[in-house]
This record gives structure tokens, C-alpha cells and sequence, in this order.
């Protein structure tokens, strides 16, 4: 299946939830009366982009109805595409001799680890023979160490390790080191216990701190995994690892698992981090690039 079609299939709950009763409102209206606005905001924050943005759309949507003549259901996917300019950005594979090294971080179950497993099946593919190396710094939990073990195995990446319960840091410290002989990409995959606790922040910033003392260099990206169910309350987390690590950019996962998909439109508005990659499901394949063009198609056309 082509990537536009796994993701109309990714997004069709989100579509036939919230534009689905645009479409109704919006049907043949050249002017919205003020109960199509109250009802068209509904749908929108119905489908989590928001209640800030949705009144910025309606008012981007009226501006633009007024200046055109056209189909407002295809002007309103025009303003949110063009509200979502910048929020691309792709993942850069360093062409020095240097590691690109790339830091996982998300709450459990946000999807690092199968991200991490994604990224490298894709990466593999694109520069086959490329070096690989998966840094087990989810040191918590012994099944975490194991999980990245057998996906480092199946790609056949290298795998950094230390016992469970070993400080995270010091496993990075030795990644970066193996890293700094055999160039290629080290991802790393941390912890995810919640994110109020203070603690996780501060293994975090000491992660990075091991890179930049090893490397030079921060890590080259920075990516916060972001389980697109929790809908509105992924920004707060987002806000709390951008605080920590500054981060780069926001993978969004299970995209298909929830009629939430505008939250993509409520995160950039809110953090102004781009999008590098959506998630729609399980296999590499699922995981894709983000296109603010994509989107704005897949968010209104099934076909
Ligand atoms: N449906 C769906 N499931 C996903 C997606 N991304 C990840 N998952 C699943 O989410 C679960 C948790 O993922 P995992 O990588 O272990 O999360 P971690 O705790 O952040 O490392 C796994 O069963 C994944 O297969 C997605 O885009 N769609
Ligand atoms: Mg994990």
C-alpha cells in the first residue's frame, strides 16, 4: 500500500469524526452564520486541535471565504495546511565522519522503542551497510534492555548494554565511545517514567551531558515519541522534555488508534517543534515523514 493511502487509512477516525461534521456544517456555505461557527469550533476541538486553535481556523477559514469564491470545505484544508508550514523538517544523517546520534525520549508506551526499531529498518534500507548501534539507556526495567536486544538483532545493528538498573549515563558514555569508531547512527533509547518525576528530567539532561562531553556535540537529534491518544495532554509532556533537553523534534505515534489526529495541528501551534515523523501503525512501514500536504489531504479525502 502507498504511504498516502496507509495514512488516509491511519486517519480515518479523525476524519469521520470531526471532518466529517465540518463537511455538514460547511456544506455549500459561502458565509458561516454564528451557529456555524460555534458548531464548526466544536468539531474542531472534537478532534483535539484545540480550543485556541480552532478559533484561530474559524477565523482564517472566514478571512479566506470572504477573499475566494471557492468550496469552503477545500479552503478550510488549504488554511490548515498553510497554518502547518515549517512543521517539516526531515532526519539528517550526518555525511562527515562523525555518528549521527539520536536520542529517544516519551513516556511508556509511547511508542521509543518500535520507533527506534522503525527508524533504523528505514535508515538500513536508504544506506544499506550503513553502522547502526542501539544504546540500551532504558536501564529501569530488565524487559526494556531485552526488547531493544532482539530488534538490534533481527536489523542487525550493534547493541550497547549494562545490567538492569545500571545508570543510563554510563551505558551512552560507552555507546558514543563504540559510535565514535564505527560512524554511522546510534540511537538511544531511554526511560519513560512519568514525566512530573523530577527524577526522569535529570537523567535526561545527564544523558545529554555524557554526549556532549564524549561527542563534542549535543545529540544530533533530540526526539520526543508522542502517543497521539493522549491527545491534548501530550503537549504538557511536550513542554516538560522540551524544558529538560530542548528537544529537536516530536514523533507522533498511533495516529490510527484515535479520532484525535488534529492535535498535530494544536502541537505546533502550541511548541513550534516540527513533526519529523507519524506513526499509523505497527510495521515500518507505518511510520512516515510528516507532510503538512499529506495530512491536510488524508485529513479530508478518503480516496
Ligand atoms: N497502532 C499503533 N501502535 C503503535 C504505533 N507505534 C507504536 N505502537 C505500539 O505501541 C506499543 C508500545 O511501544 P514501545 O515502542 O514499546 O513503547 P516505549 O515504552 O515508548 O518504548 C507497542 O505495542 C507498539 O507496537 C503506531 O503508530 N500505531
Ligand atoms: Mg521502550
Amino acid at each position: 500500500m502507498a504511504w498516502i493511502d496507509r495514512l488516509k487509512v491511519g486517519l480515518s477516525k479523525t476524519r469521520t469524526g470531526f471532518t466529517g461534521s465540518i463537511s455538514q456544517v460547511l456544506r455549500g456555505a459561502k458565509k458561516l452564520s454564528a451557529d456555524d461557527v460555534e458548531r464548526l469550533e466544536e468539531a474542531l476541538i472534537a478532534g483535539d486541535v484545540g480550543a485556541h486553535t480552532a478559533m484561530a481556523l474559524v477565523k482564517e477559514l472566514q478571512a479566506a471565504l470572504s477573499r475566494k469564491d471557492n468550496d469552503p470545505v477545500h479552503v478550510l484544508r488549504m488554511v490548515i495546511e498553510e497554518r502547518l508550514a515549517g512543521i517539516e523538517r526531515p532526519l539528517c544523517i550526518r555525511s562527515d565522519n562523525q555518528p549521527t546520534v539520536i536520542t529517544m525520549t516519551g513516556v511508556n508506551g509511547a511508542g521509543k522503542t518500535t520507533t527506534i526499531a522503525k527508524l533504523a529498518t528505514q535508515i538500513r534500507a536508504a544506506h544499506p551497510g550503513i553502522p547502526m548501534t542501539f544504546a540500551a539507556a532504558d536501564t529501569f526495567r530488565a524487559a526494556a534492555i531485552e526488547q531493544l536486544g532482539i530488534w538490534a538483532d533481527r536489523i542487525g545493528v550493534d547493541f550497547i548494554r549494562h545490567q538492569s538498573g545500571a545508570d543510563p549515563s554510563a551505558v551512552v558514555y560507552d555507546a558514543v565511545d563504540h559510535a565514535m569508531r564505527t560512524g554511522g547512527v546510534l540511537f538511544v533509547d531511554t526511560a519513560g517514567r512519568l514525566q512530573t518525576k523530577h527524577n526522569l528530567m535529570e537523567e535526561l539532561k545527564k544523558i545529554e551531558r555524557t554526549v556532549a562531553k564524549k561527542l563534542g556535540r549535543g545529540s544530533d537529534e533530540r526526539l520526543l515519541v508522542l502517543d497521539a491518544t493522549t491527545g491534548q495532554n501530550g503537549i504538557s509532556q511536550a513542554h516538560h522534555f522540551h524544558d529538560a533537553i530542548d528537544l529537536t523534534g516530536i514523533v507522533l505515534t498511533k495516529v490510527d488508534g484515535t479520532g484525535k489526529g488534529g492535535v498535530v495541528l494544536a502541537i505546533w501551534d502550541a511548541l513550534h517543534i516540527p513533526l519529523t515523523h507519524i506513526g499509523v501503525g505497527e510495521t515500518a512501514e507505518d511510520l512516515h515523514a510528516f507532510s503538512a500536504a499529506e495530512f491536510a489531504e488524508a485529513l479530508f479525502d478518503s480516496e
